[in-house]
């Protein structure tokens, strides 16, 4: 068959064409996704939370109904190069047909088949608009309130119903620990430029905007572990700026609470770990191995044990070293930006709350897995790490924070201490 147009192209081109094609149709809802790899970590197309849902199947809605204009206009537009090509020499010199302002009835078709289609869009949008605005009516009674703060380059998190005497909100950094099957309504504040709170597998995206109370809602259907992402570029190390979402059952949430509520951990000789709930909690995990970040989502454990595991004692911590790192914390003035409730001296709110940071999976806006390397290779330079990160900029840079080989250790047992 010769095609007029297209002949001219190179074959190349065709088939690349018909991929296209292909990937088109095969894109929405089948498993074929996965050969794609759809499914990674911050997938929105492989959700686990109805707004993200919503979301995910308004953006179906969107790829069907334009597949199928894409196959009627292309289609007629195939037929019209086929039908109406030049067959013979005399065709190629024909005088074109009269030309005319078309057919009334072609016409309306066409507008009224234009506005069928915006309407089938637009109606689960606007209904998606109000959804995902905030937690429904019905549901509000049992809604979890969270504060989250955007600074460069990590989020704070508080949870305002859970008040400590003589300190205020209960306050974490770059991890969300949440109630599963509950909705959450999460307040987004900024401290400093504008950031943008996305959780791709359960909600998103939200502007953190300073001085404008933003919200949003999402819930985790099942115990899990997240990937989040600021999603407004806030400046050099915005795209190290993530934090995780972890899910859990809600009496594990409990004991979560409970032991996050306790003031910070005092690894003196034995010293009970957390609390007696905690410790019946999690003490069945004991397998722990290093997660594997990147793309191929492979993890010799999976992240919601590797939390878990993370929130009891490691059995071979060493008293000294902790009770030096305790002293390092203060003569390096780490104290004057780092509140660890239960430590006097560290009352600082310029960076994180490290009151359990021990209890962490990651450190550092998200960027790196909490095990005592990684957190030494922070400490030793976070510059090296996260470029023109604030610990380093407003503080070692001026204070002329220097820690040797052994400092490191300390301050590093001490925190990985603090569960
Ligand atoms: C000038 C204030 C300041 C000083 C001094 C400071 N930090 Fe920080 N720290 C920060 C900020 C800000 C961050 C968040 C950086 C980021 O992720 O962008 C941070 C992050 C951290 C984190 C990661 C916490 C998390 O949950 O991600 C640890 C651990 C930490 N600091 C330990 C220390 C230690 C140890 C010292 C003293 C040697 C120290 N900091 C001194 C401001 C400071
Ligand atoms: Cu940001």
């Amino acid at each position: 068959m010769r095609w007029p147009i297209l002949s001219a192209k190179s074959t190349a081109l065709r088939a690349k064409t018909a991929i296209a094609l292909a990937g088109a149709a095969l894109l929405p809802g089948c498993s074929w996704i996965r050969a794609f790899d759809l499914n990674g970590h911050q997938s929105t197309i492989d959700v686990e939370g109805p707004v993200a849902r919503t979301q995910t199947n308004l953006f179906y809605v969107t790829c069907w109904v334009t597949l199928v204009l894409f196959i009627i206009v292309g289609a007629v537009l195939a037929y019209a190069m086929v039908r109406f090509r030049a067959k013979t020499e005399a065709d190629e010199h024909a005088v074109p047909p009269p030309q005319g302002h078309g057919n009334p009835l072609v016409e309306v078709g066409l507008i009224s088949g234009a506005v069928l289609a915006l309407v089938i869009i637009a109606v689960p949008t606007v209904k998606g608009i109000f959804y995902t605005y905030d937690v429904p009516e019905v549901q509000k009674g049992e809604a979890y309130q969270v504060t989250a703060t955007g600074y460069q380059w990590w989020f704070k998190f508080e949870y305002p119903a859970e008040q400590i005497a003589g300190h205020g909100a209960l306050t974490t950094g770059n991890e969300l620990v949440i109630p599963a099957g509950r909705p959450i309504h999460i307040n987004l504040r900024s401290m400093d430029v504008m950031h943008s709170f996305w959780v791709p597998k359960l909600a998103g995206k939200v502007d953190m905007i300073p001085n404008r109370a933003n919200l949003l809602w999402l819930e985790a259907e099942h115990p899990g572990y997240y990937w989040g992402q600021c999603a407004e570029f806030c400046g050099e190390s915005h795209a190290v700026m993530r934090f995780r979402v972890i899910a859990l059952a809600p009496s594990e949430f409990n004991a979560w609470l409970n032991s996050q509520m306790a003031p910070a951990r005092d690894a003196h000789p034995g010293a009970q770990p957390a609390t007696a709930e905690a410790t019946a909690q999690f003490a069945s995990v004991r397998s722990f191995g290093q997660n594997e970040t990147g793309a191929t989502g492979a993890f010799e454990v999976s992240p919601l044990d590797a939390w878990r595991r993370k929130q009891l004692p490691d059995s071979n911590e060493d008293p000294a070293l902790i009770a030096r790192g305790r002293e390092l914390f203060s003569e390096k003035t780490c104290s004057t930006c780092h509140t660890i409730r239960g430590n006097p001296s560290a009352v600082g709110i310029v960076g994180p709350e490290l009151t359990h940071v021990g209890s962490r999976s990651s450190i550092a806006g998200g960027l790196l897995d909490n095990t005592p390397e990684q957190l030494r290779r922070w400490i030793h330079n976070p510059e090296a790490v996260k470029p023109g990160n604030k610990m380093w900029v407003t503080g070692y840079v001026p204070n002329h924070i220097t820690l040797s080989a052994g400092d490191e250790v300390c301050l590093v047992s001490y925190l990985e201490s603090l569960k």
